[in-house]
């Protein structure tokens, strides 16, 4: 159904969400408005059930102007109502890749992101200083500073919620540095995940990586030494609007490079045996999820959201055609990731 511009979007520049779509947003040629959270401007709009970033404001079926969010479908949602520069790729098998990146990047790496964000000190105290001022900026030190201290003991206190705790810490600082070689071998093969032209993962990754390569300072230093490569990327994916792409710009299956496949023996690893571990722990009502993922022990709270997530994820892969699925099958053999569909 379409939709009227410019869409109206809430967000802030320190979630990796907005800026996932934003970007998007900007690649795609959609106009919109960027309405900061907690602005003179944001207070007009009705709050979300979830209050989530980004929000978006966008006509119901009776054509009242109703909060969403959730960027994976909000991004379906603009497939159908804007027609150029689609960001799914035009072969069902690698749009269900797609999915699968895209959702490894905004639920594993968004741990990473939340972990390097409050967990050193280093990083809390430039995020603390930092993040009241994208709210405001005219107002005294003197009023800033409890804010300042409310965000970041507010924001520490939810590190277990993400599943960052002294068990898990190396397990996610491992993941992180992994997907940065992985990544990084992706990217002097291909520019983006499936060919010459950005995918909605794409722009899953780049949100995260607004934060991990270029905001906090022990990610940050760590991309910028080990893989300067996709440092530079990010910046790069913040605005795609000047770009032209055609049709031919999108991978084959069989064209795309093993580096690929790096990336989903990454998702394999990690992510998959945290997907499995925490819908059995929510199917069996447990108070913790306890597992191993890549050898070592893993506790946390279960996370009733990501339980969703791969209830979606098996849903797009029941739909797939048989050649379809072969493909992806043979695409997702040994990396880990096929446990999530047996
Ligand atoms: N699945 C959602 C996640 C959105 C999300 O978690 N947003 C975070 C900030 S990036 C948020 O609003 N958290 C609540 C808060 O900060 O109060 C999406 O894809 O949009």
């Amino acid at each position: 159904m379409a939709l009227p511009t410019p869409l109206q979007m809430m967000g802030a520049p320190g979630s990796p969400y907005s800026r996932k779509l934003r970007s998007l947003l900007r690649f795609r040629r959609i106009p919109y408005v960027f309405i900061l959270q907690n602005s003179f401007e944001a207070e007009k709009l009705p709050g979300a059930k979830v209050p989530l970033l980004p929000t978006f404001y966008l006509p119901d079926e009776g054509g009242e102007i109703v909060p969403v969010t959730d960027s994976t479908p909000l991004i379906r949602r603009f497939e159908q109502a804007f027609e150029d520069r689609s960001v799914i790729p035009p072969d069902p098998a690698l749009a269900f890749l797609d999915e699968l990146l895209e959702d490894y990047a905004d639920e594993w790496l968004t741990k990473c992101m939340f972990h390097y964000r409050w967990y050193h000190e280093a990083d809390a105290t430039k995020a603390r200083r930092i993040l009241p001022h994208w709210a405001m900026t005219d107002v005294s030190d003197e009023r800033i500073a409890p804010v300042q201290k409310m965000i970041g003991d507010r924001q520490i206190g939810r590190l277990g919620v993400v599943g960052s705790n002294e068990v898990t810490a190396e397990v996610i600082e491992e993941s992180y540095r992994r997907f940065l070689a992985a990544f990084d071998v992706q990217l002097q093969n291909s520019r983006f995940l499936f060919g010459r032209r950005p995918a909605s993962s794409d722009f899953a990754l780049m949100g995260q990586l607004t934060c991990l390569a270029l905001f906090d300072p022990t990610p940050s230093v760590l991309t910028a030494e080990r893989a300067p490569r996709v440092y530079g990327w990010t910046e790069v994916m913040e605005d795609l609007s000047g770009m032209e792409v055609d049709q031919d710009d999108w991978a084959s299956a069989n064209g795309l490079p093993d580096s690929l496949r790096g990336l989903l023996v990454e998702v394999g690893r990690f992510h998959a045996p945290f997907l499995l571990a925490n819908a059995d722990a929510l199917a069996r009502g447990a108070d913790q999820v306890e597992t191993e993922i890549a050898g070592r022990p893993w506790v946390q709270k279960p996370f009733p959201y990501q339980g969703k997530c791969l209830a979606w994820l098996r849903d797009s892969f029941a739909k797939l055609s048989p050649d379809a699925r072969a493909t992806v099958d043979g695409l997702l053999e040994g990396t880990g990731c096929e446990a999530l569909f047996r």
